[in-house]
């Protein structure tokens, strides 16, 4: 029996796996024992994971969409011609920017490194990625307050901080390994607290739960703030020695009156003076969010408030500190610093002669043929398609006709495209119904390449299973069109995986996220890397929990961090007498994965997971609309749009609000085209809606 060492590819906490294989098939799957992250642990999707495509298959062979809407499967070679044909053709009669493509957090470094050569560089088209609607608040909240994309916790501090502070997040269900590292937390008088509109399995299980209004943390934190200041909360001598700004800011939050942020929280002000005492008391204050904070109108402020408050109160490169933002997929780390898709390779904008120097001798190419700004943001690439500008769209490892915020709007555009590649594991799902092209690729566990996860650990994928004939990687596909596009010498140095690991290694020479002091062979069997790891200096790093910023330095150019802040807006879509009830959305149960395409598969999952969309309300609302379990409702939205769901009673949601779990393509029917202006993250959380009870059968 031999075992292969590998890296889950759900979630970003990138648990490491023992899979021991048999004739080509998974026998077991056992967490790897001693891996920093997940020690032996690991969830119902990871443990899972050989049960991918076991029930539904595609055929290994591309599909071609035929005039009479059929599809032919080709021969490889056939299909990559063909895709690359149209693109060239496309890009002559409408110009470089009528093609488009969207990648994903889910790949390895390397593929989406690939895609963004061939795409961006070569092809000079935009790429956008799912991370948009996952991490971009993020990103820029750290490019503007840390001067790089660089979160600098590393797991251990959930097991340090006396004081853990969970906004807008739900790690019980989303990130459970995150959550068992809280429950090994050893600190006498710890506290665990949650800020969430709803009493979500987090906060079920936390010692405080503050419930406010929906979209009303910027006003909260600006209100702690205010009160830490005039307190005399802070901590000066950190704030003068390493920030910038806080002189202004000061100024700025005198404004945000406990009266008012009572007010436009809901929460009471013995509410905010507790949380306010917890933070002061806290010896080792940590703060983690996710998409409540990510996922709004007036987000990257948000994020960069609660960094705010880790800077004035000195909770910031200590074990046990930091304002801390958790990342949602697998390679979310590695595809913002790796996707040339925001940033050039290792980071650094595209105007920056340096970084394009340097980028164009690491890939042996002419400064010319690098991409020359930023990609059109997710948004932009869906309106340019339905504005008719962008008729060409290669879309991999994502499934937006299901996850795109008021996802009508991508129905209509693929209806518009001449060429529509999709590329994932399986032909079935719903983004998949208008394609002209369908890459059938294999998943995880027949591929190789390397993996970035929240606290910046490198962690490889090994190859567990052998390949089938014409099975093909992500990576091989994307080289396949590139080579058909004539890309020739621009690809030397790409031929695997591998090789793409050391191109990108060396651009991250002497960027923060430097790896240089990492090799392939050393990642394999590990117990991962943190960036940074330069060449070098391995002996100074070889910690296995490493966190940045323990020396006061930021990457900004004075290595000063900079309080951001700006005033409160108007939330652009209110609650109203018609529409009186916010449709929060977010992840319904552990086992259950996005647009569920992977985890349908998994029976123990399948099993105990609804098949239909339902939607969570209030007693006393449900008393007053005499709505019973399980009764269906058509929720109406401010977008124009609605759905029909089943109705889960419960209290932990309150009178103004609905939840709906995202498993189901229902609930982006019902949400909004409203962005972030900043990082143009969708404002998936706060759509209004209202609802009638539907007098038809129910679901059986
Ligand atoms: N089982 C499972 N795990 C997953 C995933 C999955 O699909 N399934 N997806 C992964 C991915 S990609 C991601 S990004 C993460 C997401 O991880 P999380 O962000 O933790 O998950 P969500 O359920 O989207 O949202 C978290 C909480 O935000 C709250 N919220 C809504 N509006 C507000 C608000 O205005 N303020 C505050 N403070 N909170 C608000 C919601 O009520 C919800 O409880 O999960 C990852 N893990
Ligand atoms: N309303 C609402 N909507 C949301 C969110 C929310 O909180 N609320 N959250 C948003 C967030 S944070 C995220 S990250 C997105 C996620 O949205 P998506 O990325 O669209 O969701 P997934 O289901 O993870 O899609 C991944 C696809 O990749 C395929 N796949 C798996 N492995 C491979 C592989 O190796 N190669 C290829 N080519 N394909 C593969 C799977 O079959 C699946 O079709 O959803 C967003 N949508
Ligand atoms: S916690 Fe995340 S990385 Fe770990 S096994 Fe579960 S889904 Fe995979
Ligand atoms: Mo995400």
């Amino acid at each position: 029996m031999k075992k292969v060492q590998s890296t889950c590819n759900y979630c970003a906490l990138d648990c490491n796996l023992d899979f021991y294989v048999e004739n080509n098939r998974v026998i077991k799957t056992l967490p790897t024992k001693g891996y920093p992250v997940n020690d032996g642990f690991c969830c119902i999707k990871g443990l899972s994971l050989s049960k991918q495509q076991t029930t539904v298959k595609p055929n290994s062979l591309p599909k071609l969409r035929q005039e009479d809407g059929s599809y032919r499967e080709v021969p490889w070679e056939e299909a990559f011609t063909y895709v690359a044909d149209k693109l060239k053709q496309l890009q002559e009669k409408y110009g470089p920017e009528s093609v488009a493509g969207i990648s994903t957090g889910q790949l390895t470094m390397e593929e989406f490194a690939i895609f963004g050569h061939v795409m961006r560089n070569y092809l000079k088209a935009n790429v956008d990625g799912n991370t948009r609607l996952c991490m971009a608040t993020a990103v820029v909240a750290h490019k503007q307050s840390y001067g790089f994309d660089a979160p600098g916790y590393t797991l251990e501090d959930l097991e340090l901080s006396d004081r853990i502070i969970f906004i807008g997040a739900n790690p019980v269900v989303a990130h459970p390994i995150l959550w068992g590292r809280v429950l090994q937390n050893k600190v006498p008088g710890h506290k665990v607290i949650v800020i969430d509109p709803r009493c979500s399995e987090t906060a079920q299980n936390a010692d405080c739960w503050y419930g406010l209004k929906s979209k009303s943390d910027l006003l909260l934190m600006y209100t702690i703030a205010n009160q830490l200041i005039e307190k005399d909360y802070i901590d000066r001598e950190f704030i003068e020695a390493h920030t910038e700004k806080f002189e202004e800011f000061k100024e700025f939050v005198k404004d945000y009156t406990l009266e008012r942020g009572v007010e436009g929280t809901g929460l009471s002000k013995e509410q905010i003076n507790e949380l306010i005492e917890l933070i002061h008391s806290g010896k080792k204050v940590s703060f983690w969010w996710t998409m409540g904070v990510n996922q709004g109108y007036e987000a990257v402020r948000t994020a960069q408030s609660i960094i705010n408050l880790a800077l004035m109160t000195g909770n910031i490169g200590r074990p046990g500190t930091g304002a801390n933002s958790i990342t949602g997929q697998c390679n979310a780390m590695g595809s913002r610093a790796f996707s040339n898709t925001a940033v050039m390779y290792g980071g650094g904008d595209f105007t920056n002669p340096a970084r394009r120097e340097r980028i164009a001798s690491v890939l042996g190419v002419a400064e010319s043929m690098l991409a020359e700004k930023p990609t059109k943001t997710y948004n932009q690439i869906i309106e340019g398609i339905n504005a008719g500008e962008i008729k060409g769209l290669w879309i991999l490892c994502t499934n937006p006709r299901h996850s795109w915020a008021n996802n009508e709007t991508f129905a209509r555009a693929v209806k518009k495209l001449e060429l529509f590649v999709v590329q994932d594991i399986y032909d079935t799902i719903e983004s998949a119904e208008e394609c002209t092209v369908f890459f059938p690729v294999v998943p995880g566990l027949k591929k190789e390449g390397t993996y970035i996860n929240l606290e910046r650990r490198l962690s490889a994928m090994r190859q567990v299973l052998e390949r089938e004939e014409n099975e093909i990687s992500d990576y091989e596909a994307i080289l396949g069109v590139g080579r058909a596009l004539g890309m020739g010498a621009a690809l030397k140095g790409w031929e695997t995986p591998k090789d793409c690991f050391q191109l990108m290694k060396e651009c991250s020479r002497n960027m923060p996220c430097d790896f240089t002091g990492v090799t392939w062979e050393a990642l394999t069997d590990s117990h991962g890397i943190q960036w940074p790891y330069p060449e070098g200096r391995e002996e100074e790093n070889q910690e296995e929990q490493r966190r940045l910023y323990g020396d006061g330095r930021f990457f900004t150019a004075s290595q000063k961090a900079q309080f951001m802040f700006e005033q409160i807006q108007e939330n652009p879509y209110p609650l109203t007498e018609e529409y009186p009830f916010v449709f929060n959305t977010g992840r319904g149960t552990v086992g259950q994965w996005h647009t569920q395409s992977r985890t349908k598969e998994v029976k123990f999952v399948e099993d105990v997971s609804l098949k239909h969309a339902y939607i969570y309300m209030n007693p006393e609302i449900a008393r007053e609309k005499e709505i019973k379990e399980n009764d269906r409702i058509r929720v109406f939205s401010v977008n124009g749009e609605n759905a029909v769901f089943s109705v889960k009673i419960t209290d932990n949601v309150g009178k103004h609000q609905l939840y709906a779990p995202i498993h189901y393509v229902e609930c982006n029917k019902l949400t909004l085209s409203s962005y972030d202006p900043y990082s143009k993250e969708p404002n998936y959380k706060a759509a209004a809606v209202r609802f009638e009870k539907c007098e038809e059968a129910g679901y059986v």
